[in-house]
């Protein structure tokens, strides 16, 4: 009787191990990238906070928002970004002179290695241009951005309105 109890438990730690070892071996699963709400990380690159502003009246271009962390050790480069929400969509700064505000085209956006580009309103910006469909709050985006070492990141941007940011003009 007791033998048998001895070999009911020994079973019982071989079942338990076997499925510690299962459970840790394994078959591992790809790397899939953390998948958020208007965030992303892939590789060194992490996006967060990104954002559209929902259009002003009719018109057919907007323009989005992000933070791009670089947490390699080398120098990124943003050099586009693309949107089924738009025809076009360039890379933009908005830059002051003479109290005139206008935009002007970014060829290529440096990520500092380890840093961090901030793309805000009255700054850098995502311009959406020939939008494909009346994007309204509440509505998901997706943005993909082109890294020229990392490649194409894609990260679900939320459309908000613009109304938060009227007194930032
Ligand atoms: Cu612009």
């Amino acid at each position: 009787m007791k033998q048998e109890h001895i070999g009911f438990v020994a079973l019982a730690l071989l079942v338990v191990a076997g499925l510690l070892i299962a459970k840790f071996v394994g078959v591992p699963s790809a790397p899939a990238p953390q998948v958020a709400n208007g965030a992303v990380t892939v590789g060194e690159i992490a996006l967060t906070d990104a954002w559209i502003a929902a259009p002003v009246g009719d018109q057919p271009r907007t323009a989005g928002y992000i933070t791009i962390r670089n947490d390699g050790g080398t120098d990124e480069r943003l050099v586009g970004v693309s949107t089924p929400a738009a025809a076009m969509s360039h890379l933009h700064r908005t830059v002051v002179e003479d109290n005139v505000s206008r935009m002007e085209s970014v060829n290529a956006v440096i990520i500092p290695a380890r840093g961090e580009v901030t793309f805000a309103p009255g700054g850098l910006h995502l311009m959406l241009m020939g939008l494909t469909e009346p994007l309204t709050e509440g509505q998901t985006v997706s943005l993909t951005l082109q890294f020229l070492d990392a490649g194409d990141v894609t990260v679900e941007a939320p459309v908000r309105s613009r109304e938060d940011m009227l007194d930032m003009h």
